[in-house]
């Protein structure tokens, strides 16, 4: 902690850090960098950050459990951590005693002097803002990618300033930012997420929205009927989607009975050579070079990286072939959207290995969605019941306690030529770390399969 800092009295305005995760832990970076002195709070009694902080700030004052109200008195902001809730009750008394509360995205904004691609969008996030960050690389051009992805976006400024920054943003990080100058801002696609997080559906999509306010040009989903509603007067606007593009806009054409992805009536690169598997991931290499091409990247570069880029490790990653049987990880498939999509971009028919913690989510639209496609689900987890109730009468359904039952059931309701996939639909906090675990555990029981 600073000299300045340490004179202060215990009872002095500073800032206070209310989250002890991996933001938290880069607010106090920052804030230290700053000689900006602070308190921390986290309402868990053994916060993951606890142990790191101590060694960032030695001597700042923290309390981990029940926050104290006297902490309200004299806090000229908070920063607050997007995990925590806008319910939560200490920040609604600080909203309700006037006190600031904002975003790690919003101190970024402040101190960040190259320019900002932010992405945002229920499903593709990370894929997207990859793209970006490896399309800039090839272009020979240096670019810095974090936020929601990885890096927090305040431990980015710790680099040489870059040429850009590429920013993925939640929804959570979004409702508490005002300002955000983003040279391009992307909206990849919304469909219903976070309900346990979000007060209404209508909140999570208006926190999505806002990452439009002051940028200076959109990127655009074509499929999403309100979109021009919630622009900004006068903003740049460029669209992708897989239907024809219409000049300068980005799309889908057919040539010869051969599918390209197309910037009007120009073709680019045939859709067989995206490396990426899934129609979805057509939409997002739409996205990333209608948004490359705004910030100057060369086309060459960017279809380079199309043509090499197989993907992020669990999101339709091939996980083994078993008896003509393949298995796919697409264990970031957290939500009833992106299971959806999972599914429609399989060929053939599909054993669906689902469940997990649901987040609010609508699994009606996934039974909706599935018929005709998946033959049979395997269900796993603290939600598998709800799954069950959905599916009922629609596609045959089965529990498993665990991911090695789960995949040992599925490959023996599959037969050649099928695809076992895993799109949970759901969250894995229930019986795993993290997304990364139960993918892990997924590939590992399909190893032992082929062992
Ligand atoms: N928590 C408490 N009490 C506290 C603080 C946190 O119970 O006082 C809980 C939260 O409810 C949450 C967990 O702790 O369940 C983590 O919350 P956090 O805000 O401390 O999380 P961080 O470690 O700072 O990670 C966050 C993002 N996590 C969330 O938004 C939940 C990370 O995105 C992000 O990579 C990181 O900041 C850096 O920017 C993860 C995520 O799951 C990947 N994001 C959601 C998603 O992608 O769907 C939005
Ligand atoms: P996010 O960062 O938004 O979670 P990811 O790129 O990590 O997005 O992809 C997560 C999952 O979302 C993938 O595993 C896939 O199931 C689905 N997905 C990816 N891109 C799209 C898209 N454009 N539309 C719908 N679903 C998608």
């Amino acid at each position: 902690m600073s000299a300045a800092a340490k004179s202060r009295s215990p009872l002095a305005e500073m800032d206070l850090v209310y989250g002890l995760g991996s933001t938290g832990l880069s607010v106090a970076r920052y804030l230290v960098r700053k000689g900006i002195p602070a308190r921390y709070v986290d309402n868990r009694a053994e916060p993951p950050g606890i142990n790191d902080l101590k060694e960032i700030c030695i001597d700042a004052e923290t309390v981990v459990g029940k926050i104290p109200k006297r902490f309200l008195k004299n806090t000229s902001r908070i920063v607050v951590s997007p995990g925590i809730q806008d319910s939560d009750a200490f920040l609604r008394a600080a909203r309700n005693a006037g006190v600031e509360v904002v975003s790690d995205i919003e101190l970024f904004v402040q101190e960040a002097t190259a320019p900002i691609v932010a992405v945002t969008g229920s499903n593709g996030k990370s894929t997207v803002t990859t793209l970006l960050y490896l399309m800039c690389r090839a272009a020979g051009m240096k670019g810095l990618a974090g936020a929601n992805l990885g890096t927090p976006a305040l431990d980015l400024l710790i680099e040489d300033e870059p040429d850009f920054y590429f920013l993925e943003l939640s929804s959570f990080q979004l409702c508490r930012t005002k300002h955000l100058p983003a040279k391009v801002a992307v909206l990849l696609n919304i469909s219903p997420d976070h309900l346990d997080w979000h007060a209404s559906e209508e909140e999570y999509r208006q926190a999505k929205y806002r990452i439009f306010d002051q940028a200076e040009a959109a990127v655009v989903n074509r499929a999403d009927d309100e979109i021009d509603e919630h622009l900004p007067a006068g903003i740049h606007r460029v669209s992708f989607g897989l239907d024809e593009p219409e000049e300068g806009q980005f799309g889908v054409l057919e040539d010869n009975g051969e599918l390209f992805l197309a910037r009007g009536r120009q073709l680019l690169l045939s859709v067989a050579d995206i490396a990426m598997v899934g129609t979805h991931n057509q939409v997002n290499a739409l996205a990333a070079l209608a948004t490359g091409e705004l910030i100057g990247f060369d086309l060459s570069s960017m279809l380079q990286v199309l043509n090499e880029f197989p993907g992020l490790p669990h999101r339709m990653q091939p996980a083994g072939r078993v008896d003509d049987v393949q298995f796919i990880n697409d264990s970031k498939a957290t939500n009833v959207g992106a299971a959806i999509a999972s599914v429609e971009s399989v060929n053939g028919l599909v054993v669906l290995i689902a469940g997990g913690q649901g987040k609010g989510g609508d699994f009606d639209r996934l039974a909706a969605a599935t018929c005709g496609r998946v033959k049979a689900a395997v269900l796993i987890g603290e939600d598998a019941l709800k799954l069950e109730k959905a599916f009922a009468g629609l596609i045959s359904t089965e529990h498993a306690k665990d991911m090695n039952t789960a995949v040992a059931r599925a490959a023996s309701l599959a037969g050649a030529g099928d695809t076992v996939l895993l799109a949970p639909a759901c969250a894995s906090f229930d019986q795993f770390a993290n997304y990364q675990a139960r993918g892990d555990a997924f590939c590992k029981a399909v190893g032992a399969l082929l062992r």
